[in-house]
C-alpha cells in the first residue's frame, strides 16, 4: 500500500502535478481474427461509437481502450487479459467473445479485483466464476425459455433440437427442452454438431427422419449461413417443419445473404436492427455511417452498453477505479439501450432484459428479424431456478 502510493506521488510529479493524471485504461479483448472475428469487429465497433458519440473523458479523467486479438484461443485470452493488468495498469477488462474465452480470464478479474465486463458471451454460469464479472450480453436460457414457451403455445407440439455443442449449445439444449416439457411439448431428439468447421447435414437428416413439428437451432454468431445454406439443400424449407431458433441465427450481421429461404423463421433474441425505438433508429444510422457495409447486430449491443456501464460507474466513483467501488456503481444500474430497457441484477451481475419474438421478414428489400411479442424484463431463468 505504502509502496503503491509513493509509485503514485512519483508518477504524479513526473507528470507535472496532482492535475495529470494517468488515463483511465480499458483492455479490450475480442477474437478479431480467427471463425469468430465477426464478434470481435461488431463489439470493437460499437465501443467506438459509444466513445465518438459521447467523448473520451469522464469524471475529469481521459479514457483509453486498449484493444487485444485473442484469435478465439482461451489460453492467449488470459495471457493478453494479464499482461494488460499488469503491464498496461488497465482499471477493467472488458470484451470477450465466446465463454471459453470469459471463463479462462475470470480468475485474473478475481486476483486483480479488476471489473470483467462481458460484452458477448452467454453461458448463464460465467457470472458465477468472478464477484468481478458484470454482463451486459445475454444468456442462452434466457433466449431458449421465452422460444419454448412461445412455441408451446403456438401449436408445436414436437421438436428436435439442433445446437452447437459448447457451454451455450448445452445451455440452450437444456432451457429449452426444461420449458417446451413444462409447456407440455415433447422434445423427441437432442442433436449436437461440433463447432470447428461444421456440418450440418447429417444432423437435419436425422432430425427430418424424427417428423418433428419443428427443429430448435442454436448457432454461435456467424455460423447461420452455413447452417441455412444447407438447411435449405436438403429441401427442409418445403418440408413442412418449422424453424424456430435462438436470435444468434439470424444474426443482422449475415441475415441480408440468407436469400428468401430465410422469410418467415421465427427467434427469440435480445436486439434487432429494426427494433422500433428512436434511440435504436440512431444507434443503426450512426453505426452504419461509421462503418460502411455493416450492419449491427446482437454482439455490437453488449459492447455499446457496457462502455455506457463503464462510464456512468466512473461517474457514480468520481473518476476512482477501485475495481470493488466500480463494480457496486454497477449494481443495479438501469438505462435505456437500443435493444429496450435494461439493468444490471444487483445480486448477480447479469443482465434483466426485454426477449423479443420476431419473424424474418423483408422491409425495404432487406431482411430484418421483425419483433411481434415481448417477454419484459427477463432475468437468467438458470439463477432463477438456482434460488
Ligand atoms: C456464445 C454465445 C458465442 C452465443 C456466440 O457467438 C453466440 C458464447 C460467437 O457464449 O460463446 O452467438
Amino acid at each position: 500500500m505504502l509502496r503503491k502510493s509513493i509509485i503514485a506521488a512519483a508518477a504524479a510529479l513526473v507528470a507535472g502535478g496532482a492535475a495529470a493524471q494517468e488515463p483511465v485504461r480499458i483492455g479490450l479483448v475480442l477474437p478479431m481474427s480467427g471463425p469468430f472475428a465477426s464478434t470481435g469487429r461488431q463489439v470493437e465497433a460499437a465501443v467506438r461509437l459509444y466513445m465518438q458519440e459521447n467523448g473520451s473523458t469522464v469524471a475529469g479523467r481521459k479514457i483509453e481502450v486498449i484493444l487485444k486479438d485473442d484469435g478465439n484461443v482461451a489460453d492467449a485470452t488470459r495471457r493478453l487479459a494479464q499482461e494488460l493488468v499488469v503491464n498496461d495498469k488497465v482499471a477493467v477488462l472488458a470484451g470477450f467473445g465466446l465463454t471459453p474465452l470469459a471463463l479462462a480470464t475470470a480468475p485474473i478479474a478475481t486476483q486483480a479485483k479488476v471489473p470483467q465486463i462481458v460484452m458477448a458471451a452467454g453461458t448463464s454460469v460465467i457470472t458465477e466464476r468472478s464477484p468481478f464479472i458484470v454482463r451486459t450480453s445475454f444468456t442462452l436460457p434466457q433466449k431458449s425459455v421465452a422460444m419454448a414457451e412461445w412455441a408451446a403455445k403456438n401449436g408445436i407440439k414436437k421438436v428436435v433440437t439442433v445446437v452447437t455443442d459448447f457451454a451455450p449449445g448445452h445451455d440452450a439444449e437444456k432451457w429449452f427442452k426444461e420449458a417446451f416439457t413444462k409447456a407440455g411439448g415433447q422434445v423427441a431428439a437432442e442433436l449436437r454438431v461440433p463447432i470447428a468447421n461444421p456440418d450440418f447435414a447429417p444432423f437435419l437428416q436425422r432430425a427430418r427422419d424424427a417428423q418433428p413439428d419443428a427443429i430448435f437451432n442454436f448457432v454461435p454468431s456467424g455460423q447461420g449461413s452455413i447452417f441455412i445454406k444447407q438447411f435449405v439443400e436438403r429441401g427442409l424449407d418445403k418440408s413442412g417443419i418449422r424453424l424456430i431458433a435462438t436470435g444468434d441465427l439470424t444474426d443482422d450481421d449475415i441475415l441480408n445473404g440468407y436469400g428468401d429461404a430465410a422469410l418467415g423463421i421465427v427467434t427469440a433474441g435480445h436486439y434487432s436492427a429494426a427494433h422500433p425505438s428512436a434511440k435504436n433508429k440512431a444507434y443503426v444510422e450512426a453505426f452504419k455511417k461509421a462503418n460502411p457495409g455493416m450492419r449491427p447486430n446482437f454482439m455490437s449491443v453488449g459492447g455499446y452498453d457496457g462502455m455506457h456501464l463503464i462510464y456512468e460507474a466512473l461517474k457514480k466513483t468520481g473518476g476512482k477505479t477501485d475495481g470493488q467501488a466500480l463494480i457496486d456503481a454497477m449494481k443495479g444500474m438501469a438505462f435505456e439501450s437500443p435493444r429496450g430497457p435494461i439493468s444490471i441484477d444487483p445480486e448477480t451481475r447479469d443482465i434483466i432484459q426485454n426477449i423479443y419474438i420476431r419473424r424474418v421478414e423483408k422491409q425495404g428489400g432487406e431482411l430484418y428479424n421483425i419483433e411481434f411479442a415481448t417477454i419484459a424484463s427477463m432475468k437468467d431463468p438458470e439463477k432463477a431456478a438456482k434460488k
